[in-house]
């Protein structure tokens, strides 16, 4: 007879799970164990919680599979949060697995107990809790049917102690997983219909597209159909940047000159996206009167702040392959209307060089990395203002990955790095990182060193909590409060990890510094970078 916590590990092993990201604790123990007998599932320890829920969240990313996390009650689970509430935001499946007091002890203010269905109630997409043994078969199905059906998002499972060392009589059920929800015939006609009448429309392509055979899909309509494509908040490398359909992104700070033209699209396809609050400039586009189509596989989110014109309740790429199949044809104007939205994208998106008295301007050395990145690169960029360049300035390939938190996480980028390189050794992986960041999860290089995962990190280094620093400037101009930072030497923390170290205090070290970005092997590259350059004059 198996324990329950063999019962979770052979079902984990049966959904594809080939990686768990843990910090240990006493309250699953009978987990540990029966990883023990799975050598399929390559248990990675991990410094803290948040750091293994980041983890978790990036490997999901890159296979598609869930990620799964293992923490520890109360102390545990409060440290993995960040990542409950990313996986949320950023539309990722993962799962937080909480060894949970002993079922004596639940709802009894027991050592280290949290109600996690309270604690994560309205965070996750799915919270259970067994009380016995036979319940955990049904909750892990429930939790696994909840992270991928919709729009995909986290689970939580609270499995006390006791529970998981007990004998499970129940056999696991494997989730019966519908994820293709498609449009009509009926609907795709009117959506073809739409598209031909349609002068000037716009696609807004989300995270939906990010499955295999997305990006390709997302392409050939494009072409096919002769329409503009702006990808939703962070999700830079769904379409080529380069292509003269690639219309930009909707992020933090849209052109004044872009989010006019983009108001005067006769037809927005939101297309596998949300439409959150960034992407739609704080709930400002599309403007009432722009004809909306709005395709996202929960219903929850249709009508959400928009009157739709057509709402459909579907994937994006059974909605790409019906339009495949129907006659694609464009009004005249249709031309000038791409090339317009091409040439504002295009004067954003180039990059005078800058210079400062106060260190390396970030920026121009993102803007030269850009031409210079392996066609399969994989970057992770932290919250910060060090990161905005990467959104704008890099024209990504679709081979390329851009990991990034819609959720705006700081902490994110060191463990996302950590787990591409594991998940892609043979790719180059670069981690980029404000020293505020780097401070909150850098210690999980130590996971990379451990494995010689060959990663390289590239360290803004300006003294400061600059994103939060310019909000201040802004609104309390000279007040500086609670956002300057003093340092360790983080150089030295690079070597303490057995990284190779390069440090740039100079612009003219930049070519120097690309040519060590791009060769194989790790790096820790901590650049010196002005802070002036950055703050509202
Ligand atoms: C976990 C978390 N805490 C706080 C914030 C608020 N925040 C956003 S950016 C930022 C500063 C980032 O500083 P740093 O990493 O040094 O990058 P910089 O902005 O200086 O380039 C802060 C505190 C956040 N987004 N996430």
């Amino acid at each position: 007879m198996q324990t329950a916590a063999e019962t979770l590990v052979a079902f984990l092993a049966a959904q594809g799970v080939t990686r768990a990201f843990c910090v240990p604790g006493e309250s699953y123990v009978a987990v540990l164990d029966a990883l023990h007998d799975h050598p399929s599932i390559d248990l990675v320890t991990c410094r803290h919680e948040s750091g293994a829920g980041f983890m978790a969240l990036a490997d999901a990313r890159l296979t598609g599979v869930p990620g799964v996390v293992l923490v520890s009650r109360g102390p545990g689970a409060c440290n993995a949060s960040i990542a409950i509430h990313t996986a949320q935001q950023d539309a990722v499946p993962v799962l937080l697995i909480v060894g949970q007091v002993e079922a004596r002890d639940l709802r009894a203010r027991a050592f280290q107990e949290i109600d996690y269905s309270r604690m994560f109630d309205g965070v996750a997409k799915f919270v259970g809790e067994a009380s016995n043994a036979d319940q955990v078969p049904e909750l892990l199905a429930r939790a696994w049917a909840a992270m991928l059906t919709g729009v995909p998002g986290p689970a939580v499972l609270a499995l006390p102690e006791d529970v998981l060392a007990a004998a499970c009589t129940r056999a696991p059920l494997a989730p019966v997983v519908a994820s293709d929800a498609a449009p009509s015939p009926e609907t795709a006609d009117r959506l073809a219909d739409l598209l031909r009448g349609a002068e000037r429309p716009i696609v807004i392509a989300g995270g939906d597209l990010d499955r295999p055979g997305g990006r390709e899909a997302l392409l050939a309509f494009a072409e096919r159909w002769q329409v503009p494509v702006a990808v939703s908040f962070r999700r830079q490398d769904l379409f080529p940047n380069a292509h003269p359909l690639y219309a930009g992104d909707m992020g933090l700070s849209n052109p004044p000159a872009q989010r006019a033209a983009f108001a005067r699209a006769d037809l927005v396809i939101a297309l596998g996206t949300r439409l959150g609050d960034i992407t739609t400039q704080g709930y400002a586009f599309p403007e009432p009167g722009q004809r909306l189509v709005h395709v996202c596989p929960d219903a929850g989110w249709l009508g959400w702040r928009f009157a739709t014109d057509l709402a459909l309740a579907a994937h994006a790429l059974p909605t790409l392959a019906a339009l495949a199949h129907r006659n694609a044809a464009a009004p005249p104007g249709r031309a000038a209307w791409n090339a317009e939205l091409r040439a504002i994208h295009s004067a954003d998106a180039a990059w005078v060089p800058r210079t400062a008295p106060d260190g390396v301007v970030f920026a121009n050395l993102v803007a030269a990395l850009g031409p210079r990145l392996p066609d399969n690169a994989i970057v992770t960029v932290d919250a910060g203002t060090f990161g905005a360049p990467f959104y704008r300035k890099i024209a990504w390939k679709p081979g390329q990955r851009l990991l990034a938190p819609i959720a705006g996480s700081m902490g994110y980028s060191m463990p996302a790095a950590v787990a591409a390189a594991l998940r892609h050794p043979g790719r180059p992986v670069i981690c980029a990182v404000g020293d505020g960041g780097f401070l909150m999860t850098g210690s999980e290089l130590a996971v990379a060193a451990a494995r010689r995962a060959p990663l390289k990190v590239l360290l803004s280094d300006n003294g400061s909590y600059a994103s939060i620093r310019i909000h201040q400037e802004r609104a309390h101009p000279g007040r500086v409060s609670g956002t300057d930072l003093v340092n360790p030497d983080l150089a030295m923390m690079g070597a303490a990890y057995g990284y190779p170290v390069m440090v740039v205090r100079e612009e003219a070290e930049i070519p120097a510094l690309l040519d060590a970005l791009v060769a194989p092997g790790p790096l820790f590259a901590v650049v010196y970078s002005s802070l002036g350059v950055v703050l509202p004059r």
